[in-house]
């Protein structure tokens, strides 16, 4: 039945969609933000109060039948309403992207700290006031649509800056360099790492045999290989990843003036990653595990904050590295030029629909602006040609620019006509240039009118299918990266290594690969090695670079390694940019009938204060009594629930409660998880119990003189003050990870798991 009051239709304002109580709303009187919100709003479509209609706007009186030739006869070709409902249903999907296809996006805006007016002419680069308007999309890689968002993979960090002289799309990643150095070799990356041909397996995953054979025949991927092998491929939150434009782009001022730049998104929640066997199980319990972190933060009014950064090179220091600026496997050390912070990425606000936003947004790289140019780096080169083509497919034709997402607000006026879907209405008697009919409209603009003009670069070269000497020291960076991490990430690029190469068929390909990560560092190629079963060859009978043109000497094209000069790069540890914030991080409270509510109160409430939050998890839903004789309600069950979800657990006291928590497996798993993957743990007064169960604390460890107990991020306080607990706790949290426990993991289990299974018996379970 329709709740429609009047006949009317009702007209959709600016921004009224009710289903939001987004951020942009909050945001309303900044010019540009506004621009674009408003421009969405007139494809918005809210079907409150309102007739169901056919496409034609006929409204539809019977949706429950079809026509037929009587009640028990055959459907009539004549219902037009069957036909369109059906037709427009068969044809709902799009062919998804080719990489890139699982992604999550959100709108925002950015605003520059101060003029970059002595580098860029970029208009949106040069008022501190300004605000332009953004849509994110971030992404994996490798897998399809519906694949988990926790795969160990790039993560895409695409921003399509909506300013007001046309689109700006910087379309990067979160790993500063990449697998290949030529465009060329793109699509043989892809079908490698994409699941095999034969019987499409495995989704989403890197650890089979045809990525792993493309790799260990191309040493110019080893650098990207120690990132995509890092922590940085299975990050905690897309808040929480550094973005980075890989490529050397070129700032140009409004004198003609240009510089090289690489561009770098920073986020403000510092760098934090999960471990793989967390990240495998989250693809279990929550596959949506980043998408949901995204779009909760921003409907909590948590917007995720990035600072853009600028490496900037003038142009005769060009050739001063001991690296080419044009090849996009290396990275400019932050320590050589540093990163100068220049402005901020804030988003605020989801998509009112994923499809329409998310799915339909056209990212090209060559979307650029007057001040911002390119370099001859051929996979960017490469890039320019790729993005727009894709769409032609994925979207249907050539006017998917006129897609509300992809629109720009900078008016658009040219020649370009015609195809399919159509929006926009041309008038009038000319579609050329130049014409008299017209007054010679549209007209080109001068360079002070914001006309975009290329740098004008000299080139002085034959054509050549070659590469550039410049670019064949495949293992200094690659090396510098290995040697930059913590020991704990050091360990986890080893552990990353043996399960991808552990997952081969072929062994041939391991030995390769173990090769060429001697190449990186003999100790990781040991321990790699090890881990595998293997002894690192010595040598192979087959050069290291197999991607040679049919009549080159492979010999002249092998790897040379170059002094670094420097050894290490803090930059590239992601423990060096942890900060302290545990703004938005969740605590599980594990609790049971009878558990000390007042305390959980205020732990909650000091939780709170410093932007983190506590929820219960408990035996079963709906509500669990606490020891004043509250009921509380339980936000999970352990079964719908589950440490790898949370970054932290508390266990209240409550002799009740720990008692029934004792007799869960699931309540001792959660536990148990947490300490695995060196996350904070925290128990009060009876709670201590249940660490002490699982061996995770002695009671000689536990003061009993009231002061909390803290060791490798386990506080316990059995008889402690609350508020000392709750500093002490947030304290641990503070420190995010406490990756001294994965040397003492295997003694802490072997010491636990006896513990838990005699308390197991004692309590007959
Ligand atoms: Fe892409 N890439 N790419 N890529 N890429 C696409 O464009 C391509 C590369 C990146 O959220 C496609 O619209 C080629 C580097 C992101 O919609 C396609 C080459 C970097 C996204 C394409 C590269 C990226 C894409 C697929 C080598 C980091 C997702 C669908 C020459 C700097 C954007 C689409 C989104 C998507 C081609 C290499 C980032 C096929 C040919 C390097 C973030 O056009």
């Amino acid at each position: 039945m329709s709740t429609r009051k009047n006949g009317k239709s009702k007209k959709v304002k600016a921004g009224s969609n009710g289903s939001q109580s987004n951020g942009a709303r909050r945001n309303a009187g900044y010019g540009a933000i506004d621009q674009k919100i408003e421009d969405l709003s007139k494809n918005t479509e809210e079907s409150a109060g309102e007739f169901l209609t056919s496409d034609q706007g006929v409204r539809i009186n019977d949706n429950q039948n079809s026509l037929k030739a009587g009640n028990r006869g055959p459907s009539l070709l004549e219902d037009f309403l069957l036909r369109e409902k059906i037709t427009h249903f068969d044809h709902e999907r799009i062919p998804e992207r080719v990489v890139h296809a699982r992604g999550s996006g959100a709108h925002g805006y950015f605003q520059v700290y101060e003029s970059m007016a002595q580098y860029t002419r970029a208009a949106f680069l040069q008022d501190p006031s300004m605000r332009t308007p953004v849509f994110v999309r971030f992404s994996t890689v490798a897998g399809s649509r519906g694949s988990t968002d926790l795969a160990r993979d790039v993560r895409g960090f695409a921003v399509k800056f909506y300013t007001t002289e046309g689109n700006f799309d910087l379309v990067g990643n979160n790993m500063p360099v990449f697998f290949i150095q030529d465009a060329i070799k793109f699509p043989d990356l892809v079908h490698a790492v994409k699941p095999e041909p034969h019987h499409e397996m495995p989704q989403a995953a890197s650890a089979h045999d045809t990525f792993w054979d493309f790799i260990s025949l191309m040493p110019e991927a080893m650098h990207m290989i120690m990132w995509v092998m890092s922590d940085r491929a299975i990050p905690r939150s897309y808040r929480m990843m550094e973005g980075f434009g890989v490529h050397t782009f070129r700032f140009v001022n409004a004198a003609g003036k240009a510089r090289f730049v690489k561009f770098h998104w920073k986020p403000l929640l510092g760098l934090h990653s999960v471990v793989w066997d967390e990240a495998q199980k989250i693809s279990g319990k929550d596959p949506d595990f980043h998408r949901r972190d995204l779009w909760e933060a921003i409907e909590n009014g948590d917007y995720p904050e990035w600072e853009l950064g600028v490496q900037i090179v003038e142009e005769r220091d060009e050739h001063k590295f001991d690296f080419d600026l044009l090849d996009p496997t290396k990275l400019i050390p932050e320590e050589i030029v540093p990163v100068q912070r220049i402005g901020k990425l804030t988003l605020n606000r989801n998509p009112d629909n994923f499809f329409a936003e998310t799915e339909q947004v056209a990212f090209h790289i060559g979307n650029v602006v007057p001040g911002i140019d390119f370099t001859n780096d051929p996979l960017l080169q490469g890039r320019l040609f790729s993005y727009l083509d894709t769409q032609l497919t994925r979207l249907g034709g050539p006017n998917f620019h006129e897609i509300p997402i992809n629109r720009p607000v900078a008016p658009v006026h040219n020649n370009q006509r015609d195809g399919f879907m159509r929006q926009t209405i041309n008038k009038g008697q000319t579609s050329y240039d130049p014409n008299s009919l017209r007054g010679g409209c549209p007209f080109q603009a001068g360079m002070d009118m914001s006309g975009f003009t290329s740098y004008a670069e000299r080139i002085d070269a034959q054509k050549i299918r070659e590469r550039s000497p410049s670019f064949f020291d495949h293992f200094s960076q690659a090396t510098l990266f290995f040697n930059s991490q913590s020991e704990a990430e050091q360990n986890h690029i080893i552990k990353a290594l043996r399960f991808e190469l552990g997952k081969l068929e072929t062994p041939p390909i391991r030995e390769r690969m173990l090769l060429l990560l001697a190449q990186v560092d003999k100790s990781l190629a040991r321990r790699v090695a090890e881990g595998l079963g293997l002894k690192v060859p010595t040598k192979l009978d087959q050069p290291l670079n197999m991607s040679v043109p049919a009549d080159a000497d492979p010999r002249k094209l092998q790897p040379k390694k170059s002094k670094s000069t420097i050894e290490t790069s803090p930059a590239l540890s992601m423990a060096n940019h942890l900060g302290d914030s545990v703004r938005t991080r969740k605590v599980a409270c594990l609790i049971g009938d009878g558990f000390d509510d007042e305390s959980f109160l205020e732990i909650k409430k000091a939780l709170m204060t410093v932007g983190a939050s506590a929820m219960t998890v408990a035996p079963h839903l709906g509500t669990v009594a606490g020891m004043s004789g509250e009921m509380v309600k339980a936000d999970f069950s352990l079964l719908t629930g589950s440490s790898v979800l949370f970054d932290a657990v508390y266990v209240p006291d409550g002799a009740a409660s720990v008692e029934s928590l004792l007799r869960e497996p699931e309540a001792l798993n959660f536990v148990l998880e947490a300490y695995r993957h060196c996350k904070t743990i925290g128990a009060t007064g009876d709670g201590v119990r249940l660490l002490n169960a699982l061996g995770l604390v002695t009671q000689t460890d536990n003061r009993a003189n009231g002061e909390a107990d803290a060791e490798a991020g386990v506080v316990s306080s059995v008889a402690g003050d609350i508020d000392g607990f709750a500093a002490e706790f947030i304290a641990e949290l503070r420190m995010h990870r406490h990756w001294q426990r994965e040397s003492l993991a295997t003694s802490t289990f072997e010491r636990a798991l006896p513990i838990a299974e005699r308390d197991a018996k004692q309590l007959g379970v």
